[in-house]
């Protein structure tokens, strides 16, 4: 069999007059894309880069973090709800878009949906008549927001979950948000899920299988209305794996869907794409300005300083991903102010750095340019757009680029970008200073995509070099910028510790049900978050598991600290416990407090119940009656708070 004749891009004519290579020059075809490309959709969502969560429901009125789906519609009564309000701070912050919680888990819907009475409908608020989703999609389109939706498919009120009943009630309620609230940037898909709910007034354990909702049915029926949405944990953009706002170093936009795992290696990857991959499948970072996501009194002096929130922006957006950070609005319907100053201050900052780009008026020269052609030449790469690249000839993979900055400048931040439409090509990268006549390299990296922010000490020099030291196909570069970040911002952004509680001087482990060599249960009260107490292996862990601490003397309980381990790892986070308490030890009656720790494997932040009244004991048991991944439990500190 003779293979087919390969298509020739040359005209027959041009050929035989002999004057093709010269017009082959003068117009150098593009670079075909390498691996998986993005969409357009997918082109459009990454230059959004910054936007933000609301998350608004019960649980603003009762501080809980997930409802259970038994609470009362007329809880739901903010005082003083200002769509515009809540849309001018995001936009002052520089947020391009929100999304908000138009159903979370607790099953109370912020607009009027036809298909349940457990909704706004039902509130105060508006005499019943307010819809808060019509409202924010509104406020958003006079500031110059995009607006998206946030529809949990876990619902703890609807006594049809995890029947098929539910999944067509889960479907009407996403066709109600895709017509009716204008054009969506992006449709969020929230895996969560912990079993146990009011479904009803069954008040019990309710599980799903893997294909319960039907993923690709809600896929269509959003391509189908909403065409121009992004799906966020659906084809469109993956969870980038944490919910503290960090993705992988690398991050790459590229992902094998298929490799399947276990979980915890499957949240590495999803924090770090895969190189190769075999789809466009970016990372988004989801993050709460506070420990939690819901509004919390309690946490108005936890909110983010400005220079963290600039340093999950270098931790994101940085490193290829979007910044979905979210604002809770509090019991009025506002941003706290608490909030709004942390906002100013971090936009004051990014301007101070993004404002200027120092390499402005420098000439760029490369060693290689695509065919000579000026459409592909160094200088696109400082011409402020995105549209235009830079791009070496199909051999030449390890290009340079030289910047001369005419005068000696200093810097301390670098901004990379590919040109997106044609795939992730660049592997690694380094930067160099002319320095004494010779080029010394300050920094490098792996993995460039939407955008790349390298981040070191001041460098001072009139000319930097950028050397592509791998790549899968010839770079395509479309920025290299250069920038100054004020050294107060970097000395300051550590965020601050969590409650730290009494002092447990005097204090004692007495009896833990059990415990595992290296992890006694005095390690949950030595005050090291680093140690932790972990009950047996195996069936011997199994909870209940009880820790039983001696205060050394009486002393007010107003309420238990949980400190969940600090070494990244997931086993045995608590989420359904008791607490008791005994004037000797032996009497523990009724328990003073039980509850649940919401949201323990994806956000496991330090948790605080509350015991009301307040008791007066010395002896205090901390029962585990479950973990969030059933393994046995374990806690890094149990304290008591001080207020
Ligand atoms: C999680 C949820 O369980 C949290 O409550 C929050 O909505 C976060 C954005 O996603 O999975
Ligand atoms: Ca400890």
């Amino acid at each position: 069999m003779r293979p087919p004749m390969p298509r020739s891009i040359i005209p027959p004519g041009a050929m035989l007059a002999g004057l093709w290579i010269s017009a082959l020059a003068a117009a150098a075809p593009p670079p075909a894309p390498h691996g998986p490309a993005p969409s357009r959709r997918q082109v459009e969502w990454h230059a959004l880069e910054f936007y933000g969560f609301l998350h608004f429901t019960v649980n603003t009125f009762t501080d809980k973090e997930w409802g259970y789906g038994d609470e009362s519609p007329e809880i739901f009564n903010p005082t003083d709800f200002d769509a515009d309000a809540i849309a001018r701070v995001a936009r002052d912050a520089g947020m391009r878009g929100l999304i908000l919680t138009c159903k979370h888990h607790d099953g109370f819907c912020l607009w009027p949906s036809k298909f349940t009475d457990h909704s706004i409908k039902k509130s105060p608020w508006r005499g019943g008549k307010g819809d808060v989703v019509r409202e924010v999609s509104d406020a958003c389109k006079r500031h110059g927001l995009l607006f998206g939706t946030y529809l949990s498919p876990w619902d703890r009120n609807h006594p049809e979950y995890a029947r098929p009943a539910y999944v067509e009630y889960y479907r009407n309620q996403l066709r109600e948000l895709l017509t009716q609230y204008g054009t969506l940037f992006e449709v969020w898909f929230d895996g969560a899920n912990g079993g146990d709910g009011y479904y009803g007034g069954a008040r019990e354990r309710r599980q799903i299988a893997a294909d319960y909702y039907g993923w690709e049915e809600n896929y269509r029926i959003v391509r189908e209305l909403q065409p121009l949405a992004t799906m966020f944990s659906g084809p469109d953009i993956r969870w980038v794996g944490n919910e503290a706002g960090i993705a992988g170093d690398p991050c790459w936009s590229t992902f094998n869907r298929d490799a399947s795992q276990a979980e915890a290696a499957y949240r590495d990857r999803l924090n770090r794409g895969d190189r190769p991959g075999t789809e466009w499948w970016p990372a988004e970072c989801d993050v709460s300005i506070r420990p939690g996501w819901f509004y919390h009194a309690a946490e108005d002096n936890r909110v983010r300083s400005p220079e963290n929130l600039v340093d999950l922006y270098f931790k994101s957006v940085g490193r290829g991903a979007s910044l979905l950070l979210n604002l809770p609005p509090d019991r009025r319907g506002r941003i706290h102010e608490n909030d709004i100053a942390s906002l100013r201050g971090f936009r004051k900052i990014i301007d101070s750095i993004f404002g200027t780009d120092l390499a402005g008026g420098s000439r760029a020269s490369a060693s290689s340019v695509r065919g000579d052609d000026p459409r592909f030449a160094a200088g696109n790469a400082t011409d402020g757009s995105r549209d235009t690249y830079w791009c070496s000839d199909d051999r030449t993979l390890t290009p340079e680029l030289v910047l001369d900055l005419a005068k000696p400048t200093t810097f301390n931040v670098v901004s990379l970008r590919e040109f997106l439409p044609l795939g992730q090509r660049v592997d690694t990268w380094a930067l160099d200073r002319w320095a004494d006549g010779r080029w010394e390299e300050f920094g490098k990296g792996a993995a460039i995509g939407n955008r790349r922010l390298w981040r070191g000490a001041d460098v001072t020099t009139d000319r930097v070099r950028l050397r592509i030291t791998a790549a899968a196909a010839c770079p395509a570069i479309s920025e290299i910028a250069l920038h100054r970040e004020p050294a107060e911002v970097r000395t300051a952004a550590t965020q601050q510790a969590a409650t730290e509680g009494m002092p447990k001087t005097g204090w004692r482990a007495i009896a833990a049900t059990s415990q595992c060599p290296g992890h006694e249960a005095a390690r949950a009260i030595d005050g090291d978050p680093k140690t932790l107490w972990q009950a047996a292996a195996g069936g011997d862990g199994a909870p209940p598991q009880d820790l039983t601490l001696d205060l050394g003397k009486a002393t007010r309980i107003r309420g238990i600290i949980y400190v969940p381990r600090t070494d990244g790892k997931s086993a045995g986070l608590v989420d359904k416990f008791q607490v008791f308490v005994s004037p000797d030890g032996k009497d523990w009656g009724e328990p003073v407090a039980s509850g649940e720790f919401a949201n323990m494997l994806a956000n496991p932040i330090v948790q605080e119940a509350r015991v009301e009244p307040a008791a007066n004991a010395r002896f205090l048991r901390f029962r585990v009656l479950h973990t969030a991944d059933g393994q046995p439990p374990t806690a890094a500190e149990i304290g008591l708070p001080l207020r």
